[in-house]
């Protein structure tokens, strides 16, 4: 593989001085910035930031997100995303977590830590030196199945390492157009949807949100999408049909459903890449643009990724395409273990080396993989979202008229799964909107329910514990 414009040896996200200038770099919320219009801001905003040590950044898709997150790679300090929805016990908890020494950019109203602008007009050429590759460069909040969100700490070089597999597997050069419009605080839409780009050489359009209208007004020669767009863009012929003239649409972070796939082919005469990962193992798995393409299966490991499958008991289940375990991964571009929690951290590693990434698969004898669901019913994934069942029924509890609460995520044609939440009322239940407006004023809005359900008691097993499995 050969990227001769590139510059960087572990994660400098701008290749301007190796190679020409790219006058549309990156074009987001109707701005249009070149290659040296993002080394010059970004290398203005590293001067601001350059003695802090982790920074959290309000992740809207606004070029202040795009030249704050370069300005920190550049000078060497660790971005803290956060979600721009976020509500104010989560945004409490990311910054005292984190310890996030100020904000970069956009604040929150009221907030207690320093603001540190970021002037889309300020140049300056200054050089860093290139940072550790071992250095923290983001630390990513996301859900776990019970508790606060945790911090996924990525290291530049984990960074690189991901983004050079997946521009292996998909032919990714300097000639693509990237055209995308996922949330900037997420693996997907910030690191391959923003630095892979970057890394790549190749433009990116950002659409703001990730309508089949937007998707299908911008030209482009990549996609990336949710399955939920993936969905909404099927449903929508004339949109889908614009994208025939993409070299590859490529989706992940849920399960693409196999009439989706389909009918996207049959629509666009693209059969649809799909990846798999995590935001604590970035891209493993992926359908190769020079490759077989399978519905309902997600691909061979990206390069340096090995994979296996584990019973119960540890014991291994034969790939041989039938045969379902626990997956478990290895490869470079693995994350550094969860921010300030070593015994979570330790909890998903195996004795001998491997991540337990809690999904359960099969792989068939070419090494295509399967992902068959998840081991706990108390992760839900909703429009691409991971979300903590734990986290909603801590944010109903405190609602005063719920007396007991279990959320699982029941099937969706839209999202995948939506969030739904069983409710034994304390007296008279109230309005359906009453709660789901309490857990979009307390978390983020995509972590609210989408259906409540009252009922006189929760199913329970003799121990007490509720049956989630009996819910739905
Ligand atoms: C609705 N809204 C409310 C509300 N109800 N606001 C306040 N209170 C309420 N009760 C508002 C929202 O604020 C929003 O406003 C609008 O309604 C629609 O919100 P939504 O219903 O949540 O949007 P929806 O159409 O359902 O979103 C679908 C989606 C979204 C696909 C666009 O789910 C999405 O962006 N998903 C991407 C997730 C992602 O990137 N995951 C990657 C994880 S990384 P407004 O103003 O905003 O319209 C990963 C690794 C890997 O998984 O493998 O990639
Ligand atoms: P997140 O941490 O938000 O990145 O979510 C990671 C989870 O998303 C994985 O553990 C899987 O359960 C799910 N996931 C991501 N990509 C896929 C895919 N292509 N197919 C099925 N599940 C996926």
């Amino acid at each position: 593989m050969s990227y001769g414009h590139r510059l960087l040896s572990s994660l400098d996200p701008l290749a301007v001085a190796a190679g020409a200038d790219i006058p549309d770099a990156v074009t987001i919320d109707g701005v249009v910035l070149s290659r040296s219009d993002l080394l010059g801001a970004a290398t203005s905003v590293a001067e601001r930031v350059a003695r802090a040590e982790r920074v959290a950044v309000l992740a809207r898709p606004t070029p202040a997100t795009v030249l704050a997150v370069i300005g920190c790679l550049i000078a060497g300090v660790t971005v803290v995303p956060v979600p721009p929805d976020s509500g104010p016990a989560e945004l409490d908890h990311m910054l005292a977590d984190s310890g996030a020494q100020a904000w970069l950019g956009e604040a929150p109203e009221g907030t207690s830590l320093p603001v540190v602008p970021v002037r889309l007009h300020a140049r300056s050429w200054h050089t860093y030196p290139e940072p550790d590759p071992g250095a923290p460069a983001f630390v990513l909040y996301t859900s776990g199945t019970t508790g606060a969100p945790k911090g996924v700490v990525l290291s530049r070089r984990a960074l690189a390492a991901g983004l050079d597999a997946l521009a292996d597997a998909w032919s990714w050069t300097a000639a693509d157009v990237l055209v995308h419009g996922l949330p900037l605080f997420h693996v997907h839409g910030l690191i391959l949807g923003l630095l892979g780009p970057l890394r790549v050489g190749s433009p990116l359009v950002h659409t703001g949100r990730p309508t089949p209208a937007n998707y299908a007004a911008t030209p482009g020669t990549m996609y990336f999408g949710v399955p939920t767009v993936w969905t909404r863009i099927a449903e929508d012929p004339a949109a889908a049909k614009e994208l025939a003239a993409a070299r590859l649409l490529i989706s992940g972070s849920a399960p693409l459903p196999v009439p989706v796939f389909e009918r996207l082919a049959e629509l666009t005469g693209h059969r649809p890449v799909e990846r798999y990962g995590m935001s604590e193992t970035m891209i493993t798995l992926s359908a190769r643009a020079d490759g077989e393409r399978r519905p309902g299966w997600v691909g061979i490991p990206v390069h340096g990724v090995e994979t296996r499958l584990r019973d119960e008991t540890g014991q291994p289940v034969p790939h041989d395409g039938s045969g379902i375990g626990g997956l478990q991964v290895r490869g470079p571009m693995l994350f550094d273990g969860y921010y300030g929690r070593p015994e979570a951290t330790a909890e998903c590693w195996t004795e001998d080396g491997w991540f337990r990434t809690g999904d359960v698969a099969a792989i068939d004898a070419d090494g295509f993989h399967r992902i068959v669901g998840r081991e706990s019913v108390d992760l839900i994934k909703s429009g691409g979202y991971r979300i903590g069942a734990g986290e909603v029924e801590t944010s109903l509890l405190g609602h005063p008229a719920v007396a007991e609460v279990a959320v699982v995520g029941l099937a969706d044609p839209d999202l995948g799964q939506r969030i739904v939440a069983f409710v034994v009322p304390r007296g008279v239940a109230p309005a359906e909107k009453e709660l789901i407006d309490h857990v979009a004023g307390e978390l983020s809005v995509h972590k609210r329910p989408r259906e409540i359900r009252f009922v006189n008691s929760l199913p329970r097993n003799a121990m007490g514990k509720v049956q989630k499995t009996q819910l739905g």
